[in-house]
Parts: structure tokens; C-alpha cells; sequence
């Protein structure tokens, strides 16, 4: 069986003043939820700040992103994997769509950083999704398997027993739209039966998470499903109440 796993996706919000009161809400709830795995991912520069604050040894701490170069060097601006291990983090997400259509991010790349992220301890959360114009035009299944095989090429099928998928459409993302728990469904059924072409056994205990608008509301449906382990839940997981009811409805 697999555990559960709800990350917080904090994008580039908060404040030492917003995350104080939004991690003291955490530990307040964090104790009452039992047999899911949970974790909070906030801007780079806050990481220290809520890893000290956070209480109770629930919730993990992740980074967003991390550099492509594995060591240290003169690379302004970035963020090496080794100095978000120095301050705790579990976890780091990459290949978020907001990386690869703002940032230019490519499957490549985030191959890269993904076999950065696992060849120091740290599981990457491998965001993959298709736009509307994807889904609509037919090649959403396409989109998702490339994504997937560039980073199969580089670290291998029995890797992903390390690493964590968030399915999230594009199309879902910050707009309130969700794709329907049988749309979501299907894609991560899609998703476990290619790694499973590769390996049954990696494919039965990877762990998917669904991301895109995930609420309160429509949270326990979409975990409900046979393929569904979980969310990366962006919006709502910037409200304490909402992220722990999210935590809850999953466990
Ligand atoms: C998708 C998700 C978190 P939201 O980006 O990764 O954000 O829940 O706000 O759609």
C-alpha cells in the first residue's frame, strides 16, 4: 500500500510575518493527522526560518528548485542541492510548469537536476502536465510520457522508486479549475501503466500526486482515486486550515 503524501507548493509568497502565523497553524494541526506524509515547500530564502519554526516532526520542509550544477561555484543566483540538504530539506520539486513556461525549463534540464537531486538523498517531486491546447489537440498522453522518459534516460526506472510525480494540468493550475477526480484518474493510471511497461514493481510503489487547484472541497474525491496518492497543492496550502483539511481528506 502506498502512503499517502501532501506537499505544499508555497510559490513565491509570504512574508517572515505571513509564515510565522501560517506555521504556527500548522503546528497547532499537524499532530491530529496520522498515515499521510506531509511536507511544505517555501521560497528558498524562508527554508532556515520555517524549518526552525516547524514543531512536532510531521511536516518535512522542500525547496522548489535547485541549480542544475551539483557543486558549489560561481553560479549567482542559484541555489545548490547540497545548501538546501544543509538546512533540512527532504524534498525538491522540479520541472513545475510555472519552470518550464516562465523559466524556459527543459525536460532535459529537469532530467538533470532530478539525477542532481537523487544522487544527494534528496526525492524530487517531478512535476509533469499538459496545457489545454495538448489535451485538446490529442497529444496529452504524448506530452506526459516525454516528459517522463527524458528523465527515465538519464537515472533509470528503479529510480523512480525515489522519486515522487505530481500530475498537474497546466490547464488546472491557479485557475480554480480542476480537472474532474476521473480526468485525474485517468492520467495517473496512464502515468503508473507506462513506468509499469518498465517495471511492475517500481510502478505499483511510485507515488503520484494529483496538483492543480486541490481545495478543501474536492480534495477527498480526487484522493479517493485508485491512482491518486496525494496533491501538490499550491493556493491552498497558504492557509493552515485549508492545507490540514487537504492533509486530512488524504489520510
Ligand atoms: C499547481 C498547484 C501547486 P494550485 O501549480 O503546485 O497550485 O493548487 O494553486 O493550482
Amino acid at each position: 500500500m502506498r502512503k499517502p503524501f501532501v506537499a505544499g507548493n508555497w510559490k513565491m509568497h509570504g512574508s517572515k510575518a505571513s509564515i510565522e502565523s501560517l506555521v504556527d497553524g500548522l503546528n497547532a494541526q499537524a499532530g491530529q493527522i496520522e498515515n499521510v506524509d506531509m511536507a511544505v515547500c517555501p521560497p528558498a530564502i524562508y527554508i532556515d526560518f520555517v524549518q526552525s519554526s516547524l514543531t512536532g516532526g510531521k511536516i518535512a520542509v522542500g525547496a522548489q528548485n535547485i541549480a542544475e550544477e551539483p557543486v558549489q561555484g560561481a553560479f549567482t543566483g542559484e541555489t545548490s542541492v547540497e545548501m538546501i540538504k544543509d538546512l533540512g530539506c527532504a524534498y525538491v520539486i522540479l520541472g513545475h510548469s510555472e519552470r518550464r513556461a516562465i523559466y524556459g525549463e527543459t525536460d532535459a534540464q529537469v532530467a538533470s537536476k532530478v539525477k542532481v537531486a537523487l544522487d544527494a538523498g534528496v526525492t524530487p517531486i517531478l512535476c509533469v502536465g499538459e496545457t489545454l491546447e495538448e489535451r485538446e489537440s490529442g497529444v496529452m498522453e504524448k506530452v506526459i510520457a516525454t516528459q517522463i522518459d527524458a528523465v527515465v534516460d538519464v537515472v533509470g526506472i528503479e529510480a523512480f522508486e525515489k522519486i515522487v510525480i505530481a500530475y498537474e494540468p497546466v490547464w488546472a493550475i491557479g485557475t480554480g479549475k480542476t480537472a474532474s477526480p476521473e480526468q485525474a484518474q485517468e492520467v495517473h493510471a496512464f502515468i503508473r501503466g507506462k513506468l509499469a511497461g518498465l517495471n511492475a514493481v517500481v510502478a505499483d510503489k511510485v507515488i503520484i500526486q494529483y496538483g492543480g487547484s486541490v481545495k478543501p472541497d474536492n480534495a477527498a474525491e480526487l484522493f479517493a482515486q485508485a491512482d491518486i496518492d496525494g496533491g501538490l497543492i499550491g493556493g491552498a496550502s497558504l492557509n493552515a486550515d485549508d492545507f490540514m483539511a487537504i492533509c486530512k481528506a488524504a489520510s
